[in-house]
């Protein structure tokens, strides 16, 4: 389905929407971060702060795959050997489970382990881009931007988890990179409320310095206005 350009309503100021240039990106919304028996339950985070997005990124990704628009997930993780793992990155949390370790829902942060694998409410289909990414940015060490050339997009409509880590990180790679960002309120979270909207206000702020903040209503109604099936019925 074709659909025309629309302005959507956002913070610091309308975003001149171009779905046919558009992909979807959500990040990260893996059962270990999401899952009341996962790892980010284990360490003691209130997972309610992320589930709060499952809804809206259903509703979200139901009307984008009915537009027939670019989808692309993400997973943050590592290779079952760890090569791709910086000693760093290992050894920080200060926690007694690490990446690799053995968690709740196999191996920790590690690829093909269940725990990594995409929640089954937002489960990606077949032709949906995955991007599997070692660091917090999907851009870094990964095949991300060549994929989103290929396609010719380069606006991204961002969601997933954590408001202030990858969803923020992926945003300022992607911002450096030309693409331009709407970040979805209600469809990003973090355990850490404070945080979240701090994220928030840090991408809209100064005149939209990493990209542009709204809600998913206000896309869903865009494309909705923007459907040539409006009013044929
Ligand atoms: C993500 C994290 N996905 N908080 N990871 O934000 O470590």
């Amino acid at each position: 389905m074709q659909i025309g350009p629309a302005h959507i309503e956002a913070e610091p100021y309308d975003f001149a929407f171009r779905p046919e240039a558009a992909a979807l990106l959500i990040i990260d919304m893996q059962r270990d971060f999401l899952e009341p028996g996962g790892f980010g339950a284990a360490l003691g985070n209130d997972v309610s702060q992320l589930r709060r997005t499952i809804a809206p990124n259903q509703r979200l990704l139901a009307a984008w795959r009915a537009a027939g628009l670019t989808v692309i997930h993400t997973r943050e993780g590592h290779r079952p050997d760890l090569g791709d793992l910086p000693p760093g990155k290992h050894a920080r949390g200060g926690g007694p489970v690490r990446i690799g370790d053995a968690g709740p829902m196999g191996r920790i942060l590690v690829r093909g382990e269940p725990g990594h694998d995409i929640i089954p409410e937002l489960a990606p289909l077949p032709g949906e881009v995955v991007i599997d990414k070692p660091g917090k940015g999907a851009f870094f060490a990964t095949d991300l931007a060549h994929i989103l050339r290929n396609r010719g997009i380069t606006q991204l409509v961002v969601t997933g988890v954590t408001t202030e880590v990858c969803v923020n990180t992926t945003v300022r790679e992607a911002n450096d990179r030309g693409f331009d960002c709407l970040v979805l309120a209600d469809c990003c979270g973090s355990y850490f409320p404070d945080f979240h909207a701090a994220g928030l206000a840090m991408i809209k702020a100064q005149g939209g310095i990493f990209g542009w903040v709204t809600g998913s209503d206000s896309v869903l109604a865009a494309m909705a206005a923007a459907s040539p099936l409006k009013g044929a019925a």
